[in-house]
């Protein structure tokens, strides 16, 4: 009498206690092969779907495709001729604009495009602010200048490509030589070439210099490959070197000169 009352006792604390039982009876009576592969099949499902959420929101996520450099490299003029076509006169940039840009290709991919500043003292903010959500970063360089430039320009790469996040999500790095139209700006090769070998001097006194405040490199990578002349090509990310002029060879009346950079951004 006692016995029968536990066992009403139990079934109503748990209701689903016959269906359990006779779905382990059912089991017991299946192909172990049969179980196994079941158990495989939904774990590669669950897996898809963790997979599958990962990496569509990471895709989404990086969308902005950033334009960086110093001051007066030509990033705004650079931002109006990639979006309408037309030339404008600029100022120095004190904040960011952006708006959003269309690739041209098949796709007709839309990026959000990000004039940041190049002033000293709001660049770190400026690019703290929008490094995640990069997709690709259009470092842009005066080829004109570069000669007088190269150690600031190389310092400013140097930060960017030694970020933990940027190196972490690896947005394609586009270096756009700029101002092409003046006769003597350097070319994209020699602005490679000089930006390694200034490159391989700074990672070594940066290295050194954080190494004996605290023993280690901070959050950032060390550059390139250990015992070697650094080269761009040792980078896990993959930084593209090319030649433009946002005010073109005809001036303010004519086009710019941009179809290398919109074919890389056609790439992204
Ligand atoms: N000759 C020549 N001048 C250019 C070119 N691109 C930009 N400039 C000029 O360079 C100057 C600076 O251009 P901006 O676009 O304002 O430079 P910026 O990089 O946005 O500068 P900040 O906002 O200070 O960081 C302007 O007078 C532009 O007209 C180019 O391809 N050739
Ligand atoms: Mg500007």
């Amino acid at each position: 009498m006692v016995e029968k009352a536990d066992v009403e006792m139990e079934m109503a604390d748990n209701p689903f206690e016959p269906y359990i039982e006779s779905l382990r009876q059912q089991l017991e009576e299946q192909d172990p092969v049969l179980l196994i592969a079941l158990i495989v099949a939904l774990a590669v499902v669950v897996i898809t779907c963790v997979f599958l959420k990962y990496f569509l929101s990471s895709k989404t996520v990086r969308s902005a495709v950033l334009l960086v450099g110093l001051c007066e490299s030509g990033k705004t003029l650079l931002f109006s001729r990639l979006l309408s076509g037309n030339f404008k006169r600029t100022q120095t940039s004190i904040t960011d604009s952006s708006a959003p840009y269309k690739a041209k290709n098949d796709r007709a991919c839309t990026w959000t495009l990000i004039d940041l500043p190049g002033h000293d003292s709001l660049r770190p903010q400026y690019l703290e602010k929008f490094k995640s959500a990069a997709r690709a970063i259009v470092f842009v360089v005066d080829s004109a200048i570069f000669q007088k430039e190269v150690r600031d320009v190389a310092e400013f790469l140097y930060v960017l490509l030694t970020d933990s996040v940027i190196s972490r999500n690896g947005p394609a790095i586009l270096v756009a030589c700029n101002k092409q139209d003046i006769t003597m700006a350097k070319s994209a090769k020699l602005i490679q070439q000089q930006l390694e070998k200034e490159l391989n001097t700074l990672r070594v006194t940066r290295s050194a210099a954080l190494s004996a405040q605290d023993g280690s490199i901070g959050g950032s990578m060390y550059l390139g490959k250990k015992g070697k002349d650094f080269e761009f090509s040792q980078l896990p990310v993959k930084v593209e070197f090319l030649e433009c002029s946002a005010r073109g060879s005809k001036g303010e009346e004519g086009e710019a000169d941009i179809q290398n950079l919109e074919k890389s951004l056609a790439k992204l």
